[in-house]
């Protein structure tokens, strides 16, 4: 057995196992080497406007929209699953951004998000570089944001890495341009999403 696999069977319970059958992609941001999906949004179906303890441990159909969790994404940067990928889809056509490097902070760290490394894709890395500023990951009964006037986790209805909220949202309601959409800003616009994956895996 592959170390990398090993890892793996020592660190995710066998549900979260379900998520490494998703091993290839097909599209723009194709991805051949094993990784984990640690957000998907493409039905609606999923409420995604869930408490700090939902988020730590993941909800969701792993075959459907689902977050994987906090704490198994922390696991899976610390086993070497640092490439992190953005997949966002918007009127038919997908966008990408690669970041290679990444970690999850630890809880007692709120999650908090950096890199080391570089960015490429067909997405500006603007709003990511965002999200590692954030102080760390929040949600509607845990508000960790850099807006000291509010919650960003209730102004936008969703559960994220906010600053003084940010520029994007992948966990929001699933609406169509209003009124709080999922959205991710590209440097000179904003895109209103369709669907979404956060992807994370081996490095080359
Ligand atoms: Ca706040």
């Amino acid at each position: 057995m592959p170390i990398t696999s090993f890892c793996l069977l020592v660190l995710l319970s066998a549900n979260q196992l379900v998520a490494s059958r998703h091993l290839f992609m097909t599209d723009d941001g194709e991805w051949e080497k094993p990784h984990f999906i640690g957000n998907r949004r493409t039905n609606g179906r999923e409420d995604f406007f869930r408490t700090w303890n939902e988020y730590v441990n993941g909800f969701g159909k792993k075959s459907e929209d689902h977050w994987l969790g906090l704490k198994y994404m922390r696991r899976l940067t610390k086993a070497g699953f640092t490439d992190f990928k953005i997949l966002l889809f918007d009127n038919g056509k997908s966008y990408y951004l690669d970041v290679h490097n990444f970690t999850v902070g630890s809880e007692l760290n709120r999650f908090k998000l950096s890199y080391s490394g570089t960015t490429n894709g067909t997405l500006k890395p603007d709003a990511f570089i965002v999200l590692t500023q954030a102080p760390g990951f929040s949600t509607k009964d845990r508000d960790n944001d850099s807006w000291w006037q509010g919650s960003c986790a209730w102004k936008n209805n969703g559960a994220w890495w906010y600053t003084d909220c940010g520029w994007s949202e992948l966990n929001g309601p699933w609406v169509l341009r209003i009124p709080l959409p999922k959205n991710w800003y590209n440097g000179d616009f904003t895109r209103w999403l369709s669907k979404s994956m956060l992807l994370m895996g081996l490095p080359e």
